[in-house]
């Protein structure tokens, strides 16, 4: 660790700050050039402190950065996680208010929900699939706390991987029999198509994302416990939604689940 617990209590309040006031702030690794892995992730767990300190509920993690396609349009190279709260849930074809997020955008996601804790080193697919109850289609909704959407690995990790909201919807779907690789993925946005994919989009194979996921865990002493809800990242590009537009997501097998930008 390079930063003082007092310098990462500072960026943590910032960046919450932030989040709740739905206004932007410039790369924390600006002021921090230094920053290492440890202290970006301090921040997020901070963060995570503060939230539980005000009774917020951890009800799941995601994993982010996961596919090519999100990789090349935030120009980074490697996945990273977060973790998610009681208040970032909304109801499958709820309403989002807009004025409570900076420059929001949608992800078209496959959700886990583990029955069997998962622990890394040497978690696999196999292990995960094994481990998983069912999986539904999911809209992640990321809003970075960065002006302009830009970001370094470090900064994002930071600012707890953009999350802000989330939706699941569809049939709970047990994994048995499903090729997670070919199901086919439709994000629309005001009834167009915007966004088209498939689940190997994410790492392979998205039971792959949880894997890692359980392994970076694992070197931190920690694991996913059983019943958790996990995004295992953004199939395609995530695309910029503004008030007025309505989006649906649509996994084949999965069913689908919808938003509304209010
Ligand atoms: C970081 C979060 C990425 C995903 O699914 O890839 C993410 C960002 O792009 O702002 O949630
Ligand atoms: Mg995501």
């Amino acid at each position: 660790m390079n930063l003082d617990r007092t310098t990462i209590a500072l960026l943590a309040e910032r960046l919450e700050n932030c989040e709740l006031e739905a206004r932007d702030t410039t790369k924390v690794t600006d002021d921090y050039p230094d920053m290492d892995w440890e202290d970006a992730y301090a921040v997020q767990d901070a963060i995570r402190a503060r939230k539980l300190a005000r009774g917020a509920r951890i009800v799941g993690l995601k994993a982010g950065l996961t596919s090519r396609a999100k990789m090349k349009q935030m120009n980074v190279e490697d996945p990273v996680f977060g973790f998610l709260v009681d208040s970032f849930a909304v109801a499958d074809g709820g309403d989002i208010d807009t004025k409570k997020l900076i420059h929001p955008k949608v992800e078209p996601e496959i959700a886990f929900v583990t029955k069997a804790a998962l622990r890394g080193p040497g978690c696999h697919i196999g292990a995960v699939l094994a481990a998983t109850d069912f999986v539904v289609p999911a809209i992640e909704i990321i809003d970075s706390r960065y002006r302009d959407f830009k970001f370094d690995l470090k900064s994002v990790v930071a600012d707890n991987c953009s999350s802000t909201r989330f939706v699941t919807g569809g049939t709970a779907t047990p994994v048995e029999g499903l090729d997670l690789r070919t199901l086919g993925v439709v994000l629309e946005k005001n009834g167009q198509p915007v966004a088209i994919g498939a689940g190997a989009a994410v790492l392979g194979h998205p039971a792959a994302a949880i894997a890692m996921l359980a392994n970076m865990l694992g070197r931190r002493g920690e694991e996913i416990p059983a019943g958790t809800l996990i995004l295992s990242g953004g199939i395609t590009e995530a695309v910029a939604v503004a008030a007025g537009d309505s989006v649906s997501l649509r996994i084949q097998s999965l069913g689908s689940t919808s938003v509304r930008f209010v």
